[in-house]
């Protein structure tokens, strides 16, 4: 009996043995599974957002990037202005009546045939896939105070009840960077207001006040037309205004935006003015309407020495898609057209359109875009610090580029971009990203500055 009880006992000894190890083989199995799936998941959902699963077309993969990861920016474009052009004219109309006849040489004419073809709508934004729309408002050559504040407030006027009520089912207006994916996500075009030209808030920080609390997020300080009392525009020779540098009020205007969370963007300035301009701001800037001087030598084009300076600033330099600061070769034949006595200024425009439609290989295309981006990119070494995306229904620019036409040809640039072996990153940041980036930075800077005040 004792024999068999201490055989049961041993048995049961060794199955609670087999037990044990069975447990502790289960418990190690699953403390593998567990390791490799948290493991392996990151790796999937890495994979899953990198090139390896993308497609292969560089078309198809910018289309990929555009839909799933990131909100394609366009910046700037002047629809308000164009819009409230057109308004203005209905109310004197019999000009109203037009026809895109190329016999039209003034100007005014001129201009009125381009809005018959808008560049920018719903339907070319979607086929560009831009899911960030910044408005421009302002931007006239308009440079009386008064009247270009109003027009200002009416353009502003302009994009809430006009542009995106009316499309309400395409487009959101929004304030703050993290509306923007939001809206992404509800596969419709955030709307951001751009206010062109310090000149507008008529030397006010109670004006600028009043614009931010209205929606705008983003103020360029000097104008391409009118002279400025705040900083010295790149133009200021032509056009005058202030001469050596940033002014004392042009100072108190960079701190209040940096106050108020709005984005400077430094277009049309000197290098010098841009050095001062960067060494008084608290906050990342927006040097837009641009591109290499090294390139090209337009007067708004940039050193390699600013182009470090907003990488220092953690800035952005957006390349502009106007094709006479692209190429020297469009800016000279524009030139040699103005040179001409006998040709008015309106008429010199009109023969540069017509050189462009007729020269089509020659003129600056999609493929200057991209030289002035691998540029920056490679004196900044980076791709954090270079966008797309200017200037589109500017009045004051009729010239296009070749391939990038309008708002339907950002897909175009960022397939440009893969082609040439960008990767998806660099590809998401200059498209959008950067963007976004300092918009968010400029945002925690003026919390900042509001905290410790
Ligand atoms: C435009 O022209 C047509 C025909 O000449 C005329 O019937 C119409 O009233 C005009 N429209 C405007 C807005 O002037
Ligand atoms: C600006 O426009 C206002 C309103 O039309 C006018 O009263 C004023 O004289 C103008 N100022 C200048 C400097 O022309
Ligand atoms: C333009 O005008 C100037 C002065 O009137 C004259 O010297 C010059 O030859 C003219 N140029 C052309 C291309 O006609
Ligand atoms: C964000 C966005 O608008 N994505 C669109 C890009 O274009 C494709 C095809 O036209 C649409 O399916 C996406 O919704
Ligand atoms: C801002 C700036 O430096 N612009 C320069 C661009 O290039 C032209 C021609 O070289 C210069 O005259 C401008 O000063």
């Amino acid at each position: 009996m004792r024999n068999s009880d201490s055989e049961q006992g041993l048995s049961s000894q060794a199955l609670r043995k087999q037990i044990r190890r069975y447990i502790l083989y289960c418990t190690v199995s699953l403390l593998m599974l567990i390791t490799i799936i948290s493991v392996l998941i990151p790796v999937i959902s890495f994979l899953s957002a990198s090139a390896l699963l993308l497609p292969v077309n560089p078309y198809d993969r910018a289309k990929a990037i555009a839909t799933d990861y990131v909100p394609f920016v366009e910046y700037t474009n002047y629809l308000p202005y164009k819009l409230s052009k057109i308004m203005e004219w209905k109310q004197f109309d019999s000009l109203l009546n037009l026809t895109n006849s190329p016999t039209r040489d003034s100007l005014v004419n001129l201009y009125k045939d381009h809005q018959l073809t808008l560049t920018t709508n719903i339907p070319k934004l979607q086929v560009g896939n831009v899911s960030v729309l910044v408005l421009t408002t302002g931007g006239s050559s308009d440079c009386n105070e008064t009247t270009i504040f109003a027009r200002t407030v009416s353009q502003m006027d302009l994009i809430r009840e006009n542009i995106v009520k009316q499309h309400s089912n395409e487009m959101r207006e929004v304030h703050a960077s993290g509306e923007i994916n939001k809206v992404f996500k509800t596969r419709k075009i955030s709307v951001l207001t751009h206010i062109d030209g310090g000149h507008t808030i008529r030397d006010s920080l109670e004006v600028l006040q009043y614009y931010y609390t209205a929606g705008a997020r983003i103020m360029t300080l000097a104008s391409q037309k009118c002279p400025n009392k705040f900083i010295q525009s790149s133009n200021y020779k032509t056009i005058g205004g202030y001469t050596n540098g940033v002014s004392t009020p042009g100072k108190r205007i960079i701190i209040g935006m940096n106050k108020l969370g709005m984005v400077i963007d430094l277009a049309h300035c000197t290098e010098s003015a841009i050095t001062s301009a960067l060494s008084v701001s608290f906050a990342p800037v927006i040097i837009s309407s641009t591109g290499s001087k090294y390139l090209s030598s337009h007067e708004d084009n940039l050193s390699d020495e600013v182009l470090l300076l907003i990488k220092e600033n953690q800035g952005l330099v957006i390349i502009s898609q106007n094709p006479l600061q692209l190429s020297n070769k469009e800016r000279l034949q524009f030139n040699k057209f103005k040179a001409d006595n006998s040709t008015t200024p309106e008429e010199a425009t009109m023969k540069m359109i017509k050189w462009e439609i007729s020269s089509s290989s020659s003129r600056a295309s999609v493929d200057d875009i991209v030289e002035h981006i691998d540029y920056v990119k490679t004196i900044t070494n980076s791709c954090e610090y270079v966008g797309i995306g200017q200037g589109f229904e500017n009045p004051n620019q009729p010239f296009t580029t070749s391939g990038a036409e309008s708002s339907a040809n950002h897909m175009t640039i960022a397939a440009a971009l893969i082609q040439k072996g960008y990767d998806d990153t660099c590809v998401k940041n200059i498209m959008g990203l950067n963007f976004l980036r300092v918009l968010a930075k400029v945002e925690g800077v003026a919390k900042s500055i509001v905290s410790s005040a």
